[in-house]
């Protein structure tokens, strides 16, 4: 690891420390380093606060050293007036001339301006140094600004003999191929992104709450599919505890409090089209839980990002199969009696 990488590696730890409290907006770390020592740090803690370079700067005990020192930013510093006036403009009136930035600023205000200003001022900068860390700490900011639709995570449980469900169900109940603490990291998982998405099927056959009962944290947007209007009105998902948004073909002419309906056309693809809504949403993420249909759906569109599958220890014998998919495995983990493996869709 070369100096430069050291201290955009200390960006990024110190850009985690905004973990959960910067939506909309990405986590950023800035360090502002003379003659090899650093010399202040700060990062982004919450949308409409200052920004990494702005509590760096402020931290520095003897400004008039910033003349001769280095910043560096795990995000290129911005050049418009947001919440917050531009960060390339301060580090030119500050003197700061030389600037190493991680990854480029997906967001369209920003998108290379922010260098180009630096580099006019001329600041030496310095662009790509962890540039894949940059971008994966801030995944679901780079997709959602890139791809124009949230990062999409699937998951679903299937038995030891890769089932997702019986065919046949007596009562609106999931059948559990996952055990109690699968059950808990997954309301975890909810909890981390900013929307759940079932189809009709699931939200017919399960009579799933989607909501995070099981772990602290926020509950995220539910996003039902409801093409036809099929799904029983007394479903919890329609119960108006938490912000649900049903995909339909036909918008209903009454609707009540915290349900909102947007219109899909059924001749098109349905997962471009909900990608889309959810980015005009401006959620950022959105978590699958099923059933078949839906994720295959994503799966064969190719518009998924990461894919979370438990495996039980019961057989089912039949019903119905999992989802098929490639991707690459970056994690394997046993939680007691389930497997938990973890892919990538690249
Ligand atoms: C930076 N440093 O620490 C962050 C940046 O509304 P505002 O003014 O807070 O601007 C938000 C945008 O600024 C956000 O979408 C992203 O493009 C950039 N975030 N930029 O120079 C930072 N957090
Ligand atoms: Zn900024």
């Amino acid at each position: 690891m070369n100096i430069q990488e050291k201290y955009i590696k200390r960006c990024l730890q110190l850009a985690e420390n905004g973990l959960g409290s910067t939506y909309p907006n990405p986590m950023v770390g800035s360090v502002i380093v003379y003659e090899d020592e650093i010399i202040g740090e700060g990062w982004h803690q919450k949308a409409g606060e200052p920004h990494a370079e702005v509590n760096a700067i402020n931290t520095v005990k003897k400004p008039e050293l910033l003349k001769k020192s280095t910043i560096y930013v795990s995000l290129e510093p911005c050049s418009h007036f947001g919440k917050t006036p531009p960060c390339s403009d301060l580090i030119i009136a500050k003197g700061i001339k030389k600037v190493v930035v991680a990854t480029v600023d997906p967001f369209a205000e920003v998108a290379g301006r922010g260098i180009k200003k630096l580099m006019e001022a001329g600041c030496d900068v310095t662009l790509g140094v962890l540039e894949k860390e940059a971008q994966d700490l801030n995944k679901r900011f780079f997709t959602f600004h890139n791809k124009k639709r949230p990062y999409i995570i699937l998951k679903w449980a299937q038995s030891e003999d890769g089932f997702i469900a019986p065919h046949k169900r007596e009562d609106r109940a999931p059948v559990w191929l996952s055990n109690r603490y699968s059950k808990q990291l997954v309301h975890k998982w909810r909890a981390e992104e900013q929307a759940i998405l079932v189809g009709t099927q699931t939200a017919i056959d399960d009579n799933p709450k989607l909501n995070t009962r099981l772990h602290a944290g926020p509950n995220p947007v539910r996003v039902v599919i409801d093409r036809e209007g099929k799904i029983p009105k007394d479903s919890a998902i329609f119960d108006g505890s938490i912000k649900t948004i049903i995909i339909t073909e036909h918008i209903p002419e009454i609707t009540s409090e915290n349900i909102e309906y947007r219109e899909a056309d059924i001749k098109k693809h349905l997962p471009e089209q909900i990608g889309k809504i959810l980015h005009q949403e401006n959620l950022q993420s959105v978590i699958i839980e099923g059933g078949r249909q839906t994720l295959q759906s994503f799966i064969d569109a190719e518009i998924w990002d990461e894919a979370r599958v438990f495996t039980g220890n019961v057989q089912l014998k039949e019903g119905i199969s999992a989802p098929e998919f490639q991707g690459k495995l970056i994690s394997e983990e046993k939680i007691e009696d389930n497997q938990l493996k973890i892919y990538l869709n690249d």
